[in-house]
This record gives C-alpha cells, structure tokens and sequence, in this order.
C-alpha cells in the first residue's frame, strides 16, 4: 500500500500501535466535526502533513547550510535553502532563520541576540493582548529582564501610542516588542519604528498571528521597519509548528548565533520542509484570496455578534481574531468556552482589557476565523455561528441545547471539508 494518503489509518501506525492510531484518528474527526474559531489554530494542508511526517525527521544537521557539524547534509541543506528562498520572496526580507522550533524560542533568540540579563525591554501588556514572552513576569523574560509593560487605551481600546513613547523616553528599553496574540487592530510599525528611534532601542515585531496576512499584504508589513521580525509558522500561515525570524543583513550573524548555537541544537528538518511547502502555497495567487476572506469573515462575525447584542472589544476588527467582553451577558469566558465547546464549537476564553477577572478565569472570549476560512466557510456560516453562540451564551447549562447544536454544527461542518483532514 502505498504512503498513507490520507484516506485510511497508516497502516503502520495501526499496526504497530493502535491507541495512539485510534486518538489520531478520534483527533480527525473532532478536527472535522467541530467549528474550530482558536485565532492561532489552522488546518496544515495534506502536503505540508506529508513533508512533516516524511524521513527527514531522522537526520541531525546542527549548523547551516554548507556548515554543518554532520556529515550526509546533500538533501538537508537545499530543503533549508529552499524555504529561506520562498520566504526571502515571500516577505521582501534580507534573511531568513528557520530554525527556531516555535514561536516562543524564536523570541528567546531576539533576547540573545540584543540584550543581557538585567536590560530593559517593553512589550504589550498580556492582560492588554500582548505575549508571554515580551516580557511577562512568570516568563523567562520577564525574569531576567527589567519589563516595562505597555497597554491599550480605555477610549478605544487602540495601543496608546503616546504611553509607549512615553514610557520608552522614561525607561530608553533596549528592546521595544510590538506584536500582539489577542489584539484585533492593525499594528502602527513605522509609529514603533519613530519611536524605538528616538530612544535607541532594537525593534522587533512579533508577527506569529498575522504572518499570513503580513505575507499578502492583508496587514502592513514590518519587514524592513522592524530591525528583526519572529513568527510562528502555523496560525494564519497555515504552515507545521515551528518558528522563523527575518532580519536585516547586518543582524544575520547575531541572529543565527542565537538560534544556533546560542538556544537549539539540531533544527527539526521534517518542520522545515513543511515550512518550504507552506511558503509555497502562500505564494499561490489563492492564498492571497484566503487571508483577504479571513478577515472579511472576522468582520463578518464581528458584525453578526454586535447585532445580538455582544460587546466585541473595540467594536471589531481589522484583522482574523475578535475579542468578546461577556460582562453585558452575566456569564464569564470559561463557562461560556466550555458550554460553546460541547456545542461543537472550539474557542478559548481570553483576559479582555482592565479585566477585572483572573487570567484563568477571566471575562472574554477569543475568536478567530483563519480555521473556518481555510475550510471554504463565508459570511452564512459566519452568521449561523453567531446565532449559535447567542443561543449557548443564554442558557450554557441546557445540555439539550447544547447536544442540538453540536449536532446541527456537525452536519454543517460536513459540507466543508477540512484541509488535510480526511476519515
Ligand atoms: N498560544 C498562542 C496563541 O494562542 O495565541 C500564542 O503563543
């Protein structure tokens, strides 16, 4: 039988180890029965499942190309030169590392490469939408670094542009973040830039969820404002889980010392092909078509939620996530996450800004779009979701309700099929 094509178990697998065959299997079927709206989860196409899962996981390559500290590199190094190639074209940019084994590491690089312990960096607030790792104090960086956090105004729920100058000429950060996981407006590079200028600072954007858009131009590119760039290769790229940084030439050196040897020993090379595959479905004109109805689907949803009376935080979107204050409902974001989970649909429930909730049970939601999009779903689904999500948020204890739902979602779900998912 030839290699698994997706429409059977692997027979190896099955065979050699059939719980963990039959939990993949059950993973499918959830995958493809249930409305996934995680904004930093997608659906990995058949090709780039194909080249994650491929031998390629069996060789050790630390080093780069035409460096390497192993022998046998003949293949390794052109499927690296190969995604940084697509990349280079893809971005505009002037390197490429794609080493880094998420997005989390990706910015540990960042620390290594610009600053020493003790520095001062600024970052988004995480209660504002910012990340762990920009200087949050239970992450590393927040530890070994002097954070000065950042947040959004109260007004308009926008990053207050005049605290971040402010609090940059007080504080002169060596490094300033500016990238966002729940934040649903467009990011002011050039306003960074001037600002990171006037004090001095390296800037790097984080752009792990809006690479996709970045790379389509749906969403202004800071490749060439910001000094480095790290993303995540699997939200709205659609790529396997790994990382990558682009830089300008003069950070090239600094950069991959940090990744390699600084933080990671061999890259994982079955991840960096999948990362060549992917950036070779985003330079299809259709990819383009895809994040453009990523987010006239976010706004969509955005627009159908207000209409039912939900306070979408900043009143929607400019881009694939939406973040939802369910104060006005008299429910919190994990009830309301957890009931909306047993109608079949996956969200997570998010910290809004001055939540006056703990993180872990905070008040919003989080919603994306890029899942359902890259399922072929437009502005129908996006209204039926709504009304589904009205009907939950109102009575999220009925399990009658909540069993009808999963089922009508079920049957919605089988006329779009995912990517890569097949039963
Ligand atoms: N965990 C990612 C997210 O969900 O946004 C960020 O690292």
């Amino acid at each position: 039988m030839a290699f698994n094509d997706g429409k059977t178990k692997d027979p190896a697998l099955a065979s050699a180890d059939p719980e963990i065959a039959r939990l993949i299997e059950e993973e499918n079927r959830r995958e493809h029965e249930s409305m996934r709206l995680i904004a930093s989860e997608n659906y990995a196409s058949r090709a780039v499942l194909e080249a994650s899962g491929s031998c390629l996981t069996n060789k050790y390559s630390e080093g780069y190309a035409h460096k390497r500290y192993y022998e046998g590199q003949a293949v390794i190094d052109q499927v690296e030169e190969l995604a940084i190639a697509r990349l280079k074209t893809l971005f505009g940019a002037e390197h490429v590392n794609v080493q880094p084994y998420s997005g989390s590491p990706a910015n540990l690089a960042v620390y290594l490469a610009f600053c020493n312990a003790g520095d001062t960096v600024m970052g988004l607030a995480l209660a504002a939408g910012g990340h762990l790792t920009h200087g949050h104090t239970v992450s590393i960086t927040g530890k070994y670094f002097k954070s000065v956090p950042y947040g959004v105004r109260k007004s308009d729920y926008r990053i207050d542009m005049d605290q971040v100058r402010a609090l940059a000429k007080e504080h002169r950060p060596k490094l300033l973040w500016c990238g966002t996981t729940a934040y649903p407006r467009t990011l002011d590079f050039k306003a960074f830039r001037e600002i990171a200028d006037e004090v001095g600072a390296v800037l790097a954007a984080d752009i792990a969820h809006i690479s996709g858009l970045v790379a389509t131009g749906v969403h202004p590119s800071p490749i060439g404002i910001a000094d480095v760039v790290t993303s995540t290769t699997h939200k709205t790229f659609r790529g396997p889980r790994g990382g990558m940084i682009f830089c300008k030439k003069e950070h090239a050196a600094a950069i991959d010392k940090a990744v390699f040897p600084g933080l990671q020993g061999g890259p994982h090379n079955h991840t960096t092909a999948g990362i060549a595959v992917a950036a070779k479905e985003a330079l299809e004109p259709s990819f383009k078509t895809y994040c453009q109805e990523v987010v006239v689907n976010a706004k969509a949803l955005g627009e159908a939620l207000v209409s039912r009376g939900f306070d979408v935080v900043s009143g929607g979107t400019d881009n694939h996530l939406l973040l939802i204050d369910l104060t006005n409902k008299g429910l919190p974001g994990k009830p309301a996450a957890q009931a909306l989970d047993k109608a079949g649909i996956v969200l997570n429930y998010n910290a809004v800004p001055f939540d006056p909730r703990k993180p872990f049970d905070p008040s919003g939601l989080r919603i994306g779009t890029p899942a359902v999009t890259s399922r072929g779903m437009g502005r129908p689904e996006m209204e039926r979701l709504a009304t589904w999500m009205d009907a939950v948020v109102k009575a999220p204890t009925d399990e009658s309700l909540l069993a009808r739902i999963a089922g009508e979602v079920k049957e919605a779900c089988g006329h779009f099929p995912a990517p890569g998912i097949r039963l």
